[in-house]
C-alpha cells in the first residue's frame, strides 16, 4: 500500500510541472519571444529563424505563436503572421510583442519597409492571441523618417497602464526611444523621447509593472558585469515610478546565453513569474538558429529581481 501511495504521489508531481524542458520547441528555430497570458494560457509570440546551418545573417519571414496551459508542455500553433501580413513590407520579421486592448490583440513588430527605410515598426491586429492578424495601419507606425536617426527602429515593447494610457519603447544599437500611443493603439501621441537611466542599453526592451513599480528589462553588451565578450549580450533591468522614466538601473537579470543576441520577456502565469528568452541550445542551433527557453523568475521582498538560473535540459 505504501509503495502504491508513493507511486501515486510521484505521478501527481510529474503531472503538474511548472517548468519547461529547454528549449521548449525544437521542431523549428524560434527567437525574440514575447510572452502574453490570456485566461489559463501562456502564449509566446516569436519570430522563426530560418538561416541555414552555418548561416551568418538572420533569415526571418514569419512569426509563430507558441502556447501552453502549464508552462511545461508547449504547442507550436504555426505561423500566425508573416511579412505578407504587411503589404508595405519587404523582409526581416524581427522582434515584436502582442498587447491586448478592448478585445483586440495588437502585434507590434520590427520589419523592413521595402524601400521606406531599413527597419520600421508595424502593427497588425487580430481578435485572438492566435490571430488571424491583419495590418492595422496600412503603413509603418514608426519609420526612419518619423523617428530620430540615431538607431534602428526595432524591438517594440508596448505596455498599457492601469489608467488606460499606452506606451511604446523600442530601439536598437544606439539608444532606447519611447512614445505614448493613442487609445486606438495604432497612432502615436506626442513626441518621441529618449528615456534616461537605461544604463548600457543595446536593444530588446521589455516593460511591465509589478506592485505599482515599472520595470524595464533590456539587452546590454558591456563588459562591466554584463558579458565577458561584447559580441554577446545580457539582460539588464531598471525600475521607475513613472512609465516614461527616469529609470534607475538595478542590475543584470539574465546573464550571457549561448547565442550572441539576448532577447527576453517577463510574465506572471498561474501565480509564478517566468522569464522567456532564446538561446542556441537546440540541436543544430546557432546565432541565427535560435530557440525559445523558459525559466522561473524570482523577486526579492524589496522588488529587485534575482539573477536567473538558466536550465538547459
Ligand atoms: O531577431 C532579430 C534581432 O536579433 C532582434 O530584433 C534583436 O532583439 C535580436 O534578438
Amino acid at each position: 500500500l505504501l509503495s502504491a501511495l508513493v507511486t501515486a504521489v510521484a505521478a501527481t508531481a510529474v503531472a503538474t510541472p511548472s517548468q519547461a524542458a529547454n528549449p521548449i520547441i525544437t521542431s523549428i528555430y524560434t527567437a525574440d519571444p514575447a510572452p502574453l497570458v490570456v485566461g489559463n494560457t501562456m502564449y509566446i509570440h516569436a519570430g522563426r529563424d530560418e538561416a541555414p546551418t552555418g548561416g551568418s545573417n538572420f533569415v526571418m519571414r514569419e512569426w509563430h505563436v507558441l502556447s501552453s496551459t502549464d508552462a511545461a508542455n508547449w504547442t507550436d500553433n504555426g505561423a500566425r503572421a508573416t511579412i505578407a501580413t504587411f503589404p508595405w513590407a519587404g523582409a526581416d520579421a524581427w522582434a515584436g510583442e502582442v498587447e491586448p486592448r478592448n478585445g483586440k490583440y495588437y502585434w507590434y513588430t520590427s520589419i523592413n519597409g521595402n524601400g521606406a527605410g531599413w527597419m520600421n515598426i508595424g502593427v497588425a491586429v487580430g481578435d485572438s492571441p492566435l490571430g488571424p492578424f491583419t495590418d492595422a495601419k496600412g503603413g509603418p507606425l514608426i519609420s526612419d523618417s518619423t523617428a530620430n536617426s540615431s538607431g534602428l527602429n526595432i524591438d517594440p515593447t508596448v505596455f498599457v497602464d492601469d489608467d488606460g494610457q499606452a506606451y511604446m519603447y523600442w530601439g536598437g544599437y544606439w539608444g532606447p526611444r519611447a512614445v505614448r500611443l493613442a487609445s486606438n493603439m495604432i497612432d502615436t501621441v506626442g513626441p518621441v523621447v529618449t528615456p534616461t537611466g537605461l544604463t548600457n542599453y543595446w536593444e530588446a526592451p521589455w516593460m511591465f509593472k509589478r506592485n505599482g513599480l515599472y520595470y524595464m528589462m533590456y539587452a546590454a553588451n558591456d563588459t562591466s558585469g554584463c558579458v565577458t565578450d561584447s559580441n554577446y549580450a545580457c539582460q539588464r533591468y531598471a525600475t521607475a515610478s513613472n512609465p516614461m522614466g527616469p529609470w534607475t538601473h538595478r542590475g543584470v537579470v539574465l546573464g550571457q546565453v549561448s547565442s550572441t543576441t539576448n532577447h527576453a520577456g517577463i510574465v506572471e502565469f498561474n501565480g509564478q513569474w517566468y522569464i522567456v528568452y532564446h538561446n542556441a541550445n537546440a540541436p543544430g542551433g546557432g546565432n541565427f538558429r535560435r530557440s525559445v527557453a523558459v525559466d522561473r523568475l524570482y523577486f526579492n521582498a524589496d522588488g529587485t529581481i534575482q539573477p536567473v538560473v538558466q536550465t538547459t535540459t
